[in-house]
């Protein structure tokens, strides 16, 4: 019973956002499709997109290029471990043998961060993928651009929580003026993703490019006057 309530929920909910009534989000548009499932790397919309980033934590870490974590850990395999299906080698309707990240009391929420330095520029598409969750908390997913303004916000109804794959879905947020941040909380329970990515960097705003290039500017000609006086 509970189980088709969240489930028609969520098919609510996307059927909202495809008619465009999207309550929060400014020109931020939700990636979710409610219908397929996430195995592999595979079934991300990103994969193929310039600067294509994906974190797995299959090496026990989180160590991709300008992302960090602040919130949960790492979990290791386990009988609960609801990594994405084909991180264990082998796509088999379990995650259990992979490495996933999760919160075990996820109400206070943690937040996946972007670093605009590190990137040089801020993602256009950044996502993750939904593994598990508890069957009675409604997640949600707020995200954030470089001013820390909120630029998008949505809540989603709740599936099964062991290792089953079946259930896991891609949610990603695109964003044309780049994103900062992603904040992740539940109502109940805890979270567990996996396959944390991001694509489609745009530079950095104009006064610190500009400022770059002056640096360079200013490196040339010194180097002009040197070679001049040698
Ligand atoms: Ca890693
Ligand atoms: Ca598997
Ligand atoms: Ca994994």
């Amino acid at each position: 019973m509970m189980k088709t309530t969240v489930l028609m929920g969520i098919t609510v909910l996307a059927s909202c956002l495809m008619a465009g009534q999207n309550a929060y989000a400014g020109s931020a548009t939700f990636i979710f499709d409610p219908d397929t499932p996430y195995l592999s790397v595979d079934d991300s919309p990103f994969l193929g997109i310039d600067d294509f980033t994906l974190e797995d934590f299959e090496d026990g870490l989180v160590n991709i290029l300008g992302v960090t974590i602040d919130g949960g850990i790492i979990r290791e395999p386990s009988n609960f471990t609801d990594s994405v299906d084909a991180d264990d080698g082998v796509i088999d309707g379990s995650g259990s043998e992979g490495h996933s990240y999760w919160q075990l009391e996820a109400t206070e929420g943690f937040t996946i961060t972007f670093d605009e330095e590190a990137l040089g520029g801020l993602p256009t598409l950044v996502g993750f993928v939904w593994t598990d969750g508890n069957i009675d908390g409604l997640f949600r997913l707020e995200a954030f651009d470089a001013d820390g303004v909120s630029i998008f916000e949505v809540v989603l109804g709740d599936l099964v929580h062991t290792g089953q794959t079946d259930e896991d879905r891609f949610i990603g947020v695109e964003f044309a003026g780049g994103i900062a941040s992603l904040f992740l909380s539940t109502s109940f329970g805890g979270i567990e993703i996996d396959h944390v990515q991001y694509a489609s960097i745009i530079p950095l705003p104009a006064p610190l490019a500009l400022g770059l290039a002056g640096l360079a500017g200013v490196i040339v000609v010194r180097r002009k006057r040197l070679l001049a006086t040698a």
